[in-house]
């Protein structure tokens, strides 16, 4: 089950199709001992660049996972489907529209085993992924906190994601968040090229994404799996 396959990433680098990478830069991304890579972007997502990102990923033996953004680009032979739901966003279609009509359209051929539910709250109003969606993505602390609260105790999902894509999240916002979690995982991704960056959201999160500093700087990509897998997460509750 993708679940408990999750459960083990610490570190996970995330991988766009739509950008270009060196073969001698794949290599270095999957030789640097993370946990997993996340085939995933915002826009420009189609099947086909997918597929080819796939095609190169599979010499090497690390888990690959597709984060699903569109329905027209789900590309079979994944280790496992990551499905993003929106929380903090008004538009139905980011939260469970879209998932429907893939269940109109895919039906008893959808390998649920494979699929793992990501609550996603998005947190950087200036990213793509927040003007896309139309998220509210200006929380407070308290705010913050209840949609963990809600992740939690009422849905009882299994992951909830902290996107702050393209920026450096506020570690007082993502301490609060964790605070209220006890069996649902945090992922946290946003901004990190720094190893104190790294160190501070590792503290918290329990899986770290990276994904920008791949393309800007791969050697301190690289860097990051030691950065975070050597930091102590914090003890939740
Ligand atoms: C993006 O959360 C990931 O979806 C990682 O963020 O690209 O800013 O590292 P960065």
């Amino acid at each position: 089950m993708l679940e408990q396959m999750a459960a083990g990433w610490r570190h996970v680098f995330k991988l766009d199709p739509n950008r270009r990478l060196s073969d001698l830069s794949l290599e270095k991304v999957c030789q640097s001992g993370t946990d997993a890579i996340i085939v995933g972007g915002t826009d420009g997502i189609t099947f086909e660049d997918i597929w080819k990102l796939q095609k190169r990923l599979r010499k090497y033996l690390l888990p690959c996972v597709l984060e699903v953004s569109d329905i027209n680009a789900i590309v079979p032979g994944f280790d496992g489907y990551l499905i993003p739901s929106v929380l903090n966003t008004d538009q139905a279609r980011w939260i469970h529209g879209a998932h429907l009509k893939a269940i109109q359209r895919y039906g008893c051929g959808i390998p649920w085993k494979q699929l793992l539910l990501l609550g996603y709250v998005i947190l950087n109003p200036e990213s793509k992924v927040s003007r896309l969606t139309e998220a509210n993505a200006g929380l407070d602390e308290e705010a913050a906190a209840s949609y963990a609260c809600l992740v939690e105790h009422l849905f009882k999902w299994p992951v909830l994601y902290v996107e702050y894509s393209g920026k450096f999240g506020d570690e007082n916002m993502v301490r609060a968040i964790r605070r209220q979690l006890k069996k649902t995982r945090l992922f946290y991704g946003g901004g990190i090229t720094t190893r104190r960056q790294a160190e501070t959201m590792a503290k918290w999160a329990d899986t770290v994404v990276v994904g920008n500093l791949v393309y800007t700087n791969v050697e301190k990509a690289v860097q990051t799996v030691s950065w975070v897998k050597e930091t102590n997460l914090q003890e939740k509750g």
